[in-house]
C-alpha cells in the first residue's frame, strides 16, 4: 500500500511513568497526548506496535549487577505492564525486548519479531514515540534507519527524556537521518 505508516510506541510502562522504579519526568502529562495520537492512528488504519522493556531479575543494566539503572521492568511484574491509562487498541501488536541478561535491549529491533511485523516495504513511514527519548526511542529510531526504513520520524512532543537537555540526542538523531516531527504536523498530514 502506498503511503503506509507504522507507529511504534516505546516502553510506556508503569516503571517509566510517575511513581515507577525509573520514572521519566513529564511522563504523566504524556499519556493523554499519546492517547489522542494513538486514536488518530487507529482511525487512520496506521499499524500500531507497543514495546515493553522486559528484563530478567539479573539483567546486566541493573545497579545490582554491572549497570547503572535501578531494577526496572522485571518480567511479569506490575512495573513492566503498559501504563493502565495508555490506550491500547485491540488489534495492536505488543512486543517485548531486553530479555537477555547481557544485551542492553534499548532498541526494539533486538526483538526479531519487530522486523517481521513491520514487513518488507521499506518505503513506509515509521513514527517512533514514547519513553525514553534519549535511550530506547533514540536507539529504536536509529536502528530503523539502519534497517533501511529511511523515512523514520521521531514525534518529539510525544517523547520524554531521562536527561534534562535534549541537544546531544537531537544532534545524533539528525546525524543518523532520523526526521523530527510533531504530532500536530502528522495529524494534519
Ligand atoms: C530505557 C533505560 C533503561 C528506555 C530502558 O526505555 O528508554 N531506559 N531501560
Ligand atoms: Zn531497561
Amino acid at each position: 500500500m502506498k503511503n503506509k505508516k507504522i507507529l511504534i510506541v516505546v516502553d510506556v510502562q508503569v516503571d517509566f511513568c510517575e511513581g515507577g522504579a525509573l520514572a521519566v519526568s513529564g511522563s504523566g502529562g504524556l499519556i493523554p497526548e499519546l492517547n489522542k495520537f494513538i486514536s488518530f492512528c487507529e482511525k487512520s488504519n496506521i499499524q500500531i506496535i507497543f514495546t515493553k522493556d522486559w528484563h530478567p531479575v539479573n539483567h546486566h543494566s541493573f545497579k545490582s549487577q554491572i549497570g547503572k539503572w535501578p531494577p526496572h521492568c522485571i518480567q511479569n511484574s506490575v512495573g513492566a505492564e503498559l501504563h493502565p491509562d495508555l490506550y491500547v487498541p485491540k488489534n495492536a501488536f505488543i512486543l517485548t525486548k531486553g530479555e537477555s541478561v547481557h544485551a542492553d535491549g534499548y532498541s526494539a529491533f533486538e526483538n526479531k519479531a519487530l522486523i517481521d511485523t513491520m514487513g518488507l516495504d521499506k518505503a513506509v513511514k515509521v513514527y517512533v514515540c514514547g519513553l525514553a527519548l534519549d535511550y530506547c526511542v533514540k536507539a529504536t529510531a536509529i536502528d530503523a534507519i539502519r534497517h533501511d526504513f529511511s523515512r523514520t520520524y521521531i514525534i518529539l512532543d510525544l517523547c520524554r527524556a531521562i536527561s534534562i537537555d535534549n541537544k546531544s540526542t537531537l544532534s545524533l538523531l539528525k546525524q543518523e537521518k532520523v526526521a523530527i516531527a510533531t504530532s500536530s504536523d502528522l495529524m494534519s498530514d
